[in-house]
């Protein structure tokens, strides 16, 4: 890496150095076929990083290929899940040491706070390592039958799968879905994102190293009407992960049911309550509703995007969480200091600024912020929080992936669930009290893929994430993400002559 200032603020940067531009097939880096390339752009200055090879619908042909040949014939689903383990560790190993790098890879591609990369990005490699263990633990079941016969299961691999990513967390989604589908035994093809597709080739680039055999693990870098349609309307890709919005998650699925009926799973929006009742501590719950909604500039799909608060502490609430957001500072996210970066790219920019102006036309209160953070360059937007919130506003019902609060009144328990659940989304929601009973019977009660009492964002590679609604089907993390990627064989023998 080189240090230099990036003129922008005083603070000192770490570029890293672009190695790799080109696709990824069958343990090569290789160009598109047809030679074109594309611009990753930095979002804190607007800028191209580089170019990086645009691959299309021969090239993922070409992937699938190499990722069919080595499931059918390579070593990869015939290893033992040992084997598959220990080179599994050890890819976890080289990401460890090349953490930095690719931290400042998510920074400059994403925007991503960079002491929070170099920090998070060993603990998204412990994903490798929790599979890694569960590789060889994957059995099936014998099963009792009839005194004739005898039956076992086995869990197989399900065969080439196709990963389809998002840029708002490359790292974790990278990992979160490579991870299980390499201990399952699987080859694959993975697409980033066009808006981030660095650090995705230089995990390629570990694989390699760490002894991933050729072909199992591709990555073709490209845009989504092209490179991931590929992916969902291939006839020999046999499973698909998506991340992404509800939107293009319902075409992947249209795609899939008139292709090869390939299996999905869908990861997509969400419109995340977080329900704060009159006996919670009041600063913890200040401070999480900020993190909630501002981590990673609001670019995360659990973002506590509805802030219920119960009528009594609603005043003194608010009150906290504007003396709370004093200390947030919004700038470069290489800078130590900074808590927030800039927003992935114009398009995102542009959007988030225009659910604020429909937040303020609709009639919701601007409480703070609402327009660009006033850098010269950058997508950098000012956190902004609205009082006042309608569940019927537009502000109170879309996703809009962007540091944008809405805070609404609640006086009852019944009506903080009615509240909650008024969505198409279901992926998280976060619930504050010191009574137990209102914690259990928000929990039960609300239709979201992950409930967190006291906390949020409380995520480990160990508990399984995913959608309720329209927030999508399937998980990632835990021992259900394994599974998605193994199918169930059932074997029936006679038994002659049991006394049984
Ligand atoms: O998502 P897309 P975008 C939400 C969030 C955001 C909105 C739009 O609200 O503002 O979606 O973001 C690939 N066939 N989320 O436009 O387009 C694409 O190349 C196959 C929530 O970036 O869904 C990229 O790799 N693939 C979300 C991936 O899909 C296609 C995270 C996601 O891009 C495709 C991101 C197609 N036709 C956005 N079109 C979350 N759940 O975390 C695009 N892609």
């Amino acid at each position: 890496m080189t240090s230099h200032s990036n003129g922008n603020s005083d603070s000192f940067v770490k570029m890293p150095t672009i190695k790799f531009t080109k696709l990824f097939i069958n343990g090569k880096f290789v160009d598109s076929i047809s030679g074109k390339t594309f611009e990753t752009i930095d979002p804190r200055t607007e800028e191209a990083i580089t170019r990086v090879a645009e691959g299309d619908k021969e090239d993922i042909d070409l992937a699938v290929k190499a990722a069919r040949e080595a499931f059918d014939n390579g070593p990869w689903p015939r290893l033992s899940g040992f084997d598959r383990g220990r080179i599994m560790m050890k890819f976890a190993d080289l990401i460890d040491e090349h953490a930095e790098e690719l931290a400042a890879l998510d920074t400059i591609d994403a925007g991503k706070l960079f002491g929070e990369g170099k920090a998070g990005i060993p603990h998204s490699a412990n994903m490798l390592r929790y599979y890694a263990g569960a590789a060889d633990k994957i059995h099936g079941e014998v099963l009792k039958m009839s005194r004739e016969f005898h039956a076992y299961t086995l869990r197989e691999p399900i065969g080439v799968v196709g990963h389809i990513i998002p840029w708002n967390v490359p790292t974790t989604m990278f990992l979160g879905k490579v991870s299980p589908a390499l201990a399952a035994g699987c080859t694959m093809v993975v697409k980033p994102a066009e808006q981030t597709p660095l650090s995705a080739l230089y995990y390629a680039h570990l694989s390699k190293l760490a002894g991933i055999p050729d072909g199992v693990l591709n990555v073709v870098t490209g845009f989504g009407p092209t490179a991931g349609a590929a992916i969902s309307s291939h006839m020999d890709i046999d499973a698909v992960s998506f991340t992404g919005s509800t939107e293009v998650g319902r075409e992947v699925m249209q795609a899939a049911a008139k292709s090869n009926l390939k299996t999905l799973s869908l990861e997509l929006g969400g419109k995340s309550p977080l329900i704060i009742f009159d006996d919670a501590d009041l600063d913890k719950a200040a401070e999480l509703a900020l993190l909630g909604i501002l981590h990673n500039k609001g670019e995360i799909c659990v973002a506590s995007s509805r802030v219920l608060v119960q009528e009594g502490i609603y005043d003194e609430f608010v009150k906290k969480l504007l003396e709370k957001k004093k200390s947030w500072t919004v700038g470069d996210p290489f800078d130590p200091k900074v808590r927030q970066g800039p927003q992935i790219d114009k398009k995102q920019f542009d959007k988030i600024l225009s659910y604020i102006e429909h937040g303020k036309r609709e009639g919701a209160t601007l409480l703070t912020g609402g327009k660009p953070s006033g850098h010269n360059k950058g997508y950098y937007i000012e956190p902004t929080f609205f009082t006042d919130v309608k569940e019927d506003m537009l502000i109170a019902k879309d996703e809009i992936f962007g540091p944008v609060m809405s805070l609404m009144k609640f006086k009852t328990i019944d009506e903080a669930i009615k509240k909650a659940n008024n969505t198409t989304y279901g992926l998280a929601a976060g619930v504050m009290t010191k009574d137990l009973n209102v914690a259990n019977t928000v929990s039960r009660s609300i239709r979201a893929g992950i409930i967190w009492i006291n906390c949020y964002f409380a995520f480990d590679r160990d508990v399984p994430f995913g959608g309720y609604k329209m927030s999508g089907f399937g998980r990632d993390f835990g021992l259900d993400a394994l599974y998605k990627y193994l199918q169930v064989k059932s074997v029936v023998t006679p038994i002659y002559n049991s006394p049984w």
